[in-house]
């Protein structure tokens, strides 16, 4: 069987890149080469002393793991020699990282906004874990990088994608033209092609939330989440429970069968838990991308107006008729809300 490496992959389709210079091929190939070292390090972390708490605590207060520092590491290091990026947004640090002033990087065209590895409590546990990446074209050819440039809407992403340390380790990314889907051969060491323009079915059977906060969530999703429950055949109802705590994970099975996955707002999360930057508008892309939908309340996740590098959103992303669904909860909400006041 003939292969298809992402570098080829990404030569081949450089010409539908609104920019065609080759710099936004340069930069994936930089993102793929990170995931590899860190892929690396994922598969050997309880021989390599990899595993456990690093000793310190990102911005928002949360531990970092080993592996949540190394990762943060591999992917500054790529992007930084590559000299096509010229701001980094990462969770783990509180403010971006401005490359503009190294001389490799001055005339860096792409902000890119990382998740290093996401699901980090999943990583002492050998359970999948991720990384998350989204990239605009700054605004300015050059100089200073200014808050706009950094905080545009989901829309104006020009790449995003995610790579899958699993059972096989996957890359998976959209330049807005559809979403492709690349598994790591360990023999050669590359991305090759293994899920040519993956798209998402209409409809799934599977709901994905942390039950666990079920007493803290709205009732619109309380009622959302019965729905699921309830039988129905015709609907193929009760719909089966999926929920792994990786966003990264928990999205890939949602785009591969279908499905709904939710992390709403809730009384311990007032604006959701998940971040816009770097997990929910990369995921919005690449599940539109492949016919699906994802919505923060009423709101297109795409058309949410970005205020600072680690806000919080609620989100609700999938099969287009399951947030269609969960929507139309919201709806009677909105109803009940109008007709009272
Ligand atoms: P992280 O970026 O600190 O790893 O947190 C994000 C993760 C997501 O991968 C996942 O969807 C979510 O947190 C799980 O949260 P919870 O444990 O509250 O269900
Ligand atoms: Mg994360």
């Amino acid at each position: 069987m003939s292969l298809k490496t992402l570098g080829q992959f990404i030569i081949e389709k450089q010409a539908d890149f609104p920019y065609a210079k080759g710099e936004l091929s340069r930069l994936l190939r930089d993102i793929g080469i990170a995931a590899k070292v860190v892929n690396r390090a994922v598969n050997k972390a309880g021989l390599a002393d990899m595993l456990g708490e690093n000793g310190s605590a990102n911005i928002q207060g949360e531990v970092q793991q080993k592996l949540d520092v190394f990762a943060d590491e591999q992917f500054i290091e790529a992007l930084s020699r590559g000299g096509e990026c010229c701001y980094i947004a990462s969770e783990e640090h509180e403010d971006g990282i401005d490359l503009s002033t190294l001389v490799t990087s001055k005339y860096g065209q792409y902000i890119v906004c990382v998740d290093p590895l996401d699901g980090s409590s999943n990583i002492d546990l050998n359970v999948s874990v991720g990384t998350i990446f989204s990239i605009y074209r700054r605004k300015k050819e050059s100089g200073v990088i200014e808050s706009q440039e950094v905080l545009q809407y989901g829309r104006e992403q020009v790449a995003a994608g995610y790579v899958i340390y699993g059972s096989s380790t996957m890359l998976v990314y959209t330049t807005g033209k559809g979403v492709n889907g690349f598994t790591l051969d360990p023999s050669i060491g590359e991305f090759c092609l293994s899920h040519p323009d993956m798209r998402i079915p209409k409809q799934g059977k599977t709901y994905s939330v942390n039950e666990g906060n079920y007493r803290k969530f709205p009732q619109y999703i309380k009622d959302y989440i019965k729905y699921c429950q309830e039988e129905d055949a015709s609907t193929s109802r009760p719909y089966t429970s999926r929920y792994i705590g990786s966003m990264v994970a928990d999205i890939h099975r949602t785009l591969i069968i279908g499905g709904v996955f939710l992390y709403p707002e809730s009384s311990a999360y007032p604006q959701g838990k998940l971040r816009l930057l770097y997990e929910c508008n990369p995921m919005a892309f690449i599940i539109e991308q492949a016919g699906g939908r994802a919505i923060s309340n009423t709101c297109r996740v795409l058309d949410i107006r970005p205020t600072h590098l680690h806000q919080r959103v609620p989100i609700v992303i999938g099969s287009a008729d399951m947030v269609g669904k969960v929507e139309k909860y919201l709806e009677k909400v909105d109803i009940l809300t109008a007709t009272e006041s």
